[in-house]
């Protein structure tokens, strides 16, 4: 990588020319020593330095990213109600790909194709079962407390879905829905076993339940909601079946897991089990309650566990009142600010930290107090409270650089604050003249997630911070009364951080994390062989059973292998498509009008469409996706007999 190359001034800086001198190699190799050009190592991210001051200023960062040039991080995002995810470059902003999961995507055929169908789930007249998601959190695996690039995790909030998409081809492959949830709303994956020390990666993710409801929701209790419940999931990161639950007492909102393996908590702003917007409020603390995960799943072992209605997922009890006794007890509520938001990790792996939201302040709790209260060394729960600084007037989501400082969103002031842990913990033990609050910038406006890069891992490196806006309003050109929603990148190297890109995004993304570029392998085709429908010389043609046909076919640029289908009004038709090309990005499509069938497959990989010819007459099937010269040439007759 060319660090000099990429090096790019700002506008706003006087005396460029002479800065430009100032910044040659040598001061680049100056600034790597001096630690901000940390993890540059051949496909790491360059920091791009946009002017360094003469006294000594950090080296400011740009979103430009000049033609040609690669990002130098993915963000990879929710997508909201849309039920998508994406993939944004940062700093770029640039959008690089939409991944469909819970909704339907005609682009690539997912929710068309039998393959995707059997993901998200069928009716048994194979029509799907859902064509509707919100996705909210993304989260990757890890290994050694950071990103080991193998999976992503994504929520649906809607029907209590949770999607796995894999990182070498950026698409979903698993699908599975939380049996006795509604409102699966935060989701963490662990970092490590909490009794296993070889087993230092992921295997499981935490889901957390939102909404409370009849346990099971079969229609009764459905007029008295003091006996709804809410549930805690865990599910198996390479299988996704879901190994157990616990029945909580309030509900969960946002997941995060301990680096040390042994807790995932989630913030609670219904402590006071409502069923109304005043109830939820009514109480002056809510609370994160703390999964004691290898006593869990000892109980569940030992045999201690129910069942709830159809499901045979085991459910254990983590109620308070089964849970008096801290020294075998499953759950620990730790009382923070009223209706508290987010909760996460500091990169340090020594703190969670809950957002007020209702409450101006933070929360820092201390995990290895949390664990001091379930060895029954700790008196309250409220004792592994470490601080609780004044923040700011609507705290939501806290991002961390690494070095320390905590960025939590302020969606009421519009603002990211930037504050120090260390210092509010001086400040809680009665330190008046701890510095806290280091730094307060404006966004635009309503800020809901922020996060930095890096910063959900150990790795943390304190460059960019994102936060994902609410209401764009005047940023961008009016396009009628529904507006894009806007991204601001932060630079969050300096002492002053600098919002220095907007950037769109279709509504509505929440949280997404910003992964080092050098963390994400890819692949650029397929494997035949990873289909075992896979359409190869020997088995392509045209097979009939009874009324069912089967069309197996090939593609290679310019043409299908078959350039004439013909069958019978009311055959189920079968059409097997294998693109047999090899050379990167050569993706063909397969459109039949009329019949509602488009999809595409990339080199080396094969979908199929299963569908009722119904209507008489003559079609052309054609290929969608510009792949050739002679691309519109690309087609075949699709005849259906009367
Ligand atoms: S929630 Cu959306 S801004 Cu679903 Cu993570 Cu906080
Ligand atoms: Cu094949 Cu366009
Ligand atoms: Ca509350």
């Amino acid at each position: 990588m060319d660090n000099a190359k990429k090096t790019k001034l700002n506008k706003e800086e006087p005396a460029v020319g002479a800065r430009r001198r100032f910044l040659g190699q040598s001061a680049l190799l100056g600034l790597a020593g001096a630690g901000l050009l940390t993890g540059c190592k051949e496909d790491a991210p360059v920091t791009k330095a946009a002017s360094a001051s003469a006294s000594g200023h950090a080296a400011r960062l740009t979103s430009e990213v000049e033609p040609g040039q690669l990002d130098d991080y993915y963000s990879l995002s929710s997508g909201g109600h849309s039920g998508e995810m994406r993939i944004f470059g940062i700093p770029s902003g640039r959008t690089i790909k939409r991944i469909p999961v819970f909704n339907i995507d005609p682009m690539t055929g997912w929710g068309i194709t039998n393959e995707s169908k059997a993901i998200i789930g069928t009716n048994p007249d194979g029509s799907l079962k859902y064509t509707t998601g919100d996705t909210h959190h993304v989260h990757g695996s890890y290994k050694d407390g950071t990103y080991d690039g193998k999976y992503l995790w994504v929520n649906d909030k809607m029907h209590s879905r949770i999607a796995r998409i894999r990182m070498d081809t950026m698409e979903c492959d698993k699908i599975t829905q939380l049996p006795n949830v509604m409102g699966y709303h935060g989701t963490f994956p662990d970092k490590r076993d909490p009794v296993d020390p070889n087993i230092n990666y992921t295997t499981r993710v935490f889901c957390g339940g939102e909404f409370h409801m009849p346990l099971p929701n079969d229609g009764h209790d459905l007029d008295d909601p003091s006996k709804w419940g809410v549930l805690f999931s865990c599910v198996d990161a390479e299988s996704m079946e879901v190994r157990w639950q616990v029945r909580i007492d309030g509900n969960c909102d946002l997941v995060a897991t301990s680096y040390d393996g042994k807790y995932a908590c989630s913030n609670q702003y219904n402590t006071e089990n409502a069923a109304d917007q005043a109830g939820m409020m009514s109480a002056e603390r809510d609370a994160c309650v703390f999964f004691d995960i290898a006593r869990i799943e000892k109980m569940i072992k030992d045999g201690k566990f129910t069942t709830i209605g159809k499901s045979k997922v085991p459910v254990v009890d983590g109620r308070k009142a089964a849970n008096q006794d801290p020294k075998t007890a499953l759950t620990c509520y730790v009382p923070v600010g009223k209706n508290p938001h987010g909760v996460n990790a500091s990169p340090d792996g020594k703190y969670m930290v809950c957002s007020g939201k209702l409450s101006p302040t933070a929360t820092v709790i201390e995990v290895a107090l949390v664990e001091k209260w379930f060895n029954g060394e700790l008196k309250t729960e409220r004792d592994a409270v470490v601080a609780e600084p004044e923040i700011g007037l609507g705290p939501l989501h806290t991002g961390f650089d690494g070095k320390g400082n905590a960025f939590t969103t302020l969606f009421l002031d519009s603002q990211i604050v930037k504050w120090n842990v260390d210092a509010a913990i001086k400040q809680f033990k009665g330190d008046k003249n701890a510095k806290v609050i280091l730094d307060k910038v404006d966004v635009h406006y309503q800020p809901g997630h922020g996060y930095a890069s890096m910063g959900e891992t150990k790795e943390a490196d304190g460059k960019y911070y994102n936060s994902g806006n609410k209401f764009s309003k005047d940023r961008f050109l009016p396009v009628g009364p529904l507006h894009v929603e806007t991204e601001q990148l932060i630079d969050i190297t300096g002492d002053k951080m600098r919002v220095i890109s907007d950037h769109t995004a279709y509504p509505e993304p929440h949280d997404a994390i910003i992964v080092r570029r050098d963390v994400v392998k890819t692949r650029q085709i397929y494997n035949m062989d990873d289909f075992p429908n896979a359409v190869k010389p020997e088995n392509a043609g045209i097979t009939r059973n009874g009324n069912k046909v089967h069309v197996r076919m090939m593609s290679v640029a310019p043409a299908y292998s078959i350039p004439v289908i013909k069958v019978k009004k009311g055959d189920e038709v079968t059409i097997t498509l294998t693109n047999h090309d090899k050379v990167e990005d050569l993706t063909h499509g397969c459109a039949i009008p009329m019949y509602n069938i488009n999809f595409i497959v990339n080199p080396q990989e094969t979908k199929s469409v299963t569908f009722k010819a119904d209507k008489p007459g003559a079609y052309w099937i054609y290929c969608t996706h510009f792949c050739h010269a002679l691309h519109l040439e690309m087609r075949s007759r699709f005849l259906v007999e009367a």
